[in-house]
């Protein structure tokens, strides 16, 4: 059974770099390092993550998954599906999830979550971080929003916490059940509007192309299409929605 411990700091590197120095030292599963503000908060590809003081939850878990390691990056879409519902229950907020990390409302990044592997001393482990806008402050980009912006008020950070990781928990071991990374992706298409028939540019870093998402592969992996019906399979990039939504 998945059980969180948490770990509060006021301020930190990043949680994701604590979560990693700790269980390269042997931490175990389900300890949960949270603070109230990152001085080098992490996004992909050495992107950062703002983070000032008191404007956001900050948290990294980590994990020692048991099953194959093909299927670690569907913790990222499994994660993404606890954002959703520990928003909707905390907050009655709405979320979208964009492929493969981020909720936004709107269009606007609300959230982003990047999950990152390590060996240590008792196996490889993944350190499942978090950050989403409590209230928007002028360090966060133009094109962010936060929970204070779309509903009028920010939710305790604890409270949100508290349903964050027992949703998390519950996607975790689902995914770790027969059948629980299929249900995962299919459950992820059916909360994303990013899953099928979206317009979409993918940047890959040295290579753009536009297309229609045609749903996942069974590792998470989006399905773009391209002129003349070929399939591309986009495993690392960034999307980004075009006009129109028809396929
Ligand atoms: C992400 O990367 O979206 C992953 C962010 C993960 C942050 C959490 S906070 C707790 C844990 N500890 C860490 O150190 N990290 C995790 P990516 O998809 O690469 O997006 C990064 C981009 O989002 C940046 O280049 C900015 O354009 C934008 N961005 C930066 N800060 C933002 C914010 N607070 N809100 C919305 N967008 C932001």
């Amino acid at each position: 059974m998945f059980k969180p411990t948490i770990l509060h700091f006021d301020s930190i590197d990043s949680t994701n770099l604590e979560a990693m120095r700790r269980a390269k030292a042997g931490a175990p599963e389900g300890l949960c390092i949270v603070a109230r503000e990152q001085t080098r908060g992490r996004g992909r590809l050495d992107r950062s993550w703002e983070s000032p003081r008191d404007a956001g939850l900050y948290a990294s878990l980590i994990l020692r998954p048991k099953f194959a390691m093909n299927a670690w990056p569907l913790i990222t879409l499994a994660a993404a599906l606890a954002v959703q519902d520990a928003l909707m229950k905390t907050i009655a907020l709405r979320a979208n999830i964009k492929w493969p990390n981020d909720l936004c409302v709107n269009d606007r990044k609300l959230c982003g979550i990047l999950a990152e592997t390590l060996e240590t001393s008792l196996g490889p482990a993944a350190v499942l971080g978090i950050g989403i806008n409590l209230r928007n402050t002028p360090n966060v980009p133009a094109e962010a929003t936060s929970v204070e912006s779309e509903t009028g008020r920010a939710p305790e950070v604890g409270s949100l916490l508290a349903a964050l990781l027992k949703s998390v928990a519950e996607k975790y071991e689902f995914l770790d059940s027969a059948k629980g990374c299929e249900q995962v992706i299919r459950e992820w298409c059916a909360h994303s509007s990013y899953s099928a028939g979206r317009r979409v540019r993918v940047s890959l870093g040295d290579e753009n192309f536009e297309g229609t998402t045609r749903g996942l592969e069974n590792d998470g992996a989006l399905r773009v299409e391209t002129t003349g019906g070929r399939i591309r399979v986009v495993r690392a990039g960034d999307v980004t929605a075009l006009r129109s939504m028809k396929g």
